[in-house]
C-alpha cells in the first residue's frame, strides 16, 4: 500500500483486475477449501432483481423522473434502469451515465485524509489547530472529531438551504474559499463540546479538506486524481470544481420546490462550491462499485486505517445506521452489514455500499432531491440486493424503502423531506 506512486498504481492495477473479476483472487478473496461431498454451499445470497426494480419503480412513483442501480458480486454484475435521465429529451435513465454524488465524496475525502495519516503528515487524534493554526476558535478539535462529525461545528448549509430553490439559486454560481465556508459556519453557535455527540455537518469535511491541501501543498482535487482515481481507473469520476457542467453521458438532476405542485427545477449545472470536498465528486455507478469494493477489500488504505474507518457507533435510535470515518454502516434486515455512504445533492440522491469484504457492492441513483420518499424508496435497493428474497418484508402501511429504518433516519428534519 502506501508505495511510491508509480509502484502504487501497478499493484492497484492488479488487485483492481481482481475486484473486477478478471483476474484470480488473492489471498483476501481467496476461493474456499474444497467441501465435503453432499453438502450445501452456504454463499451470499443472490440479488433479489425483481424486487431491485421495484424499489426504482417506487422511487419513480415517488417522484423521481428516473432511477437506476448496479450490482456486483460473485454471480456478475447486474444493471436496472428505469424513467428518464433528462425531462426535456425523454432519453432513458442509462446505466452508464454519470451524475453528481453529493456526500459520497465524502468517503474519497476521507480515504486520502486516513492515507495521510498513515503517511505520518496527518495525526487522526491531533488538534486541527495544531495543523492549521488558528482556523478554529477550540483547540480541542480533533482531525478524528472531523471525521466522524463529532467536532461541535454547526453546519452551514443548513441556513443556506432553509429555503430550497432560492437557497440553491443564490449559490448556484457562486466560487468560496474553504475559508468562507468555515467563516459562515463559525458564525453560528458550535453545536457541542468536541467529541460530545453526533452532529452530521458539512463543515468538518470542508475542513478536512483544507488539512490536505495543507499537508500535501496540492488540491483536493489532485489528491483525489493521484490516490484514488488513477490507481482505480475510474473514467467517470472527477472533483468537478469551480465548473458547472457534468460532462459525457450523464442524467440531469431535478430538484423539487418546497412548494406541493411547483414545477421541478433543472439542477443540473451548479459549482458545487458550497461543499467543495464534502460532496462536489461527479461519478457513475460502475465507478462506484468500484471504488466501494476496493476500500471495503482493503486496496486503498491499510488495515489498521481501514479497521479504524469502518468502526462505527450509532447514530439513530434503531441502532441500524451507524457512522465511522466518512463511512456509514447499515445494518440490514437479513443481518448483513454495509459500509459506503448516501449522497444528496440538488436534483441526485446516491447510494454506494459494499460488504465488510468488499466482495459485494451496490450504486443506486435517482435524478431528483428535496423528495424524502424518492430517497427512502431508493434505499429499498439495498434490501433487494443485499438480501436478495430474504429480506424483511416491510410491514402493511409502512413507507416502502427500508424494512428495518428510513434511509434519512439520522438526518435532521430539514434534509428528510
Ligand atoms: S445532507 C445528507 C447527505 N449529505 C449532506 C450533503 C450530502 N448534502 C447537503 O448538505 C445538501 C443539502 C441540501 C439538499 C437539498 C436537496 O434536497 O436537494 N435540500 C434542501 O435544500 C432542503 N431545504 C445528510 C442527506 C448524506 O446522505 O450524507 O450529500
Amino acid at each position: 500500500m502506501l508505495l511510491p506512486f508509480d509502484r502504487r498504481l501497478a499493484v492497484n492495477a492488479a488487485l483492481l483486475a481482481v475486484v473486477a473479476g478478471i483476474a484470480p483472487a488473492t489471498a483476501a478473496h481467496a476461493a474456499p477449501a474444497a467441501r465435503p461431498a453432499g453438502t450445501v454451499q452456504a454463499g451470499p445470497p443472490a440479488p433479489d432483481l425483481p424486487a431491485l426494480e421495484r424499489a426504482l419503480r417506487n422511487t419513480t412513483a415517488a417522484g423521481a423522473p428516473g432511477a437506476m442501480a448496479r450490482f456486483s458480486g460473485p454471480g456478475g454484475t447486474r444493471t436496472r434502469a428505469v424513467g428518464v435521465r433528462d425531462r426535456t429529451t425523454g432519453a432513458a435513465m442509462d446505466p452508464a451515465a454519470r451524475f453528481r454524488i453529493g456526500s459520497v465524496s465524502k468517503t474519497f475525502t476521507s480515504v486520502v485524509l486516513l492515507q495521510l495519516v498513515a503517511e505520518k503528515k496527518i495525526g487522526l487524534d491531533a488538534s486541527v489547530n495544531g495543523h492549521l493554526p488558528g482556523l478554529l476558535p477550540d483547540d480541542r478539535v480533533t482531525v478524528r472529531h472531523l471525521l466522524t462529525h463529532r467536532s461541535g461545528l454547526a453546519d452551514y448549509t443548513n441556513a443556506m438551504f432553509e429555503r430550497t430553490v432560492p437557497g440553491f439559486e443564490a449559490v448556484r454560481n457562486r466560487v468560496f474559499a474553504y475559508q468562507d465556508l468555515v467563516k459562515l459556519s463559525l458564525a453560528e453557535p458550535r453545536t457541542n463540546r468536541p467529541g460530545a455527540a453526533y452532529a452530521y455537518s458539512n463543515t468538518n469535511f470542508v475542513v478536512l479538506g483544507m488539512l490536505i491541501e495543507k499537508a500535501t501543498g496540492r488540491t483536493v482535487a489532485t489528491e483525489y486524481e493521484r490516490r484514488i482515481i488513477k490507481p482505480l481507473a475510474l473514467r467517470n469520476t472527477s472533483y468537478v470544481h469551480p465548473g458547472t457542467a457534468i460532462r459525457g453521458l450523464h442524467a440531469r438532476g431535478y430538484l423539487h420546490p418546497d412548494e406541493a405542485g411547483a414545477p421541478l427545477v433543472d439542477s443540473t449545472e451548479q459549482t458545487v462550491s458550497w461543499a467543495q470536498s464534502a460532496g462536489a465528486v461527479i461519478s457513475g455507478q460502475a465507478d462506484l462499485n468500484t471504488f466501494t469494493s476496493a476500500l471495503l477489500g482493503g486496496k486503498l488504505l491499510p488495515k489498521p486505517m481501514l479497521d479504524a474507518m469502518t468502526a462505527a457507533t450509532p447514530t439513530d435510535s434503531t441502532g441500524t445506521r451507524s457512522y465511522g470515518l466518512g463511512l456509514r454502516r447499515y445494518d440490514l434486515s437479513c443481518g448483513t452489514s454495509v459500509y459506503g455512504h448516501t449522497g444528496t445533492v440538488q436534483g441526485f440522491y446516491t447510494y454506494a455500499f459494499s460488504t465488510r469484504d468488499g466482495r459485494r457492492s451496490l450504486a443506486a441513483m435517482a435524478n431528483t432531491s428535496n423528495r424524502g420518499g424518492a430517497n427512502t424508496a431508493l434505499g429499498g435497493t439495498l434490501e433487494a440486493a443485499f438480501c436478495g428474497t430474504g429480506a424483511a418484508k416491510p410491514a402493511k402501511g409502512a413507507a416502502r424503502g427500508f424494512a428495518a429504518a428510513p434511509a434519512d433516519a439520522d438526518l435532521p428534519e430539514r434534509h428528510a423531506r
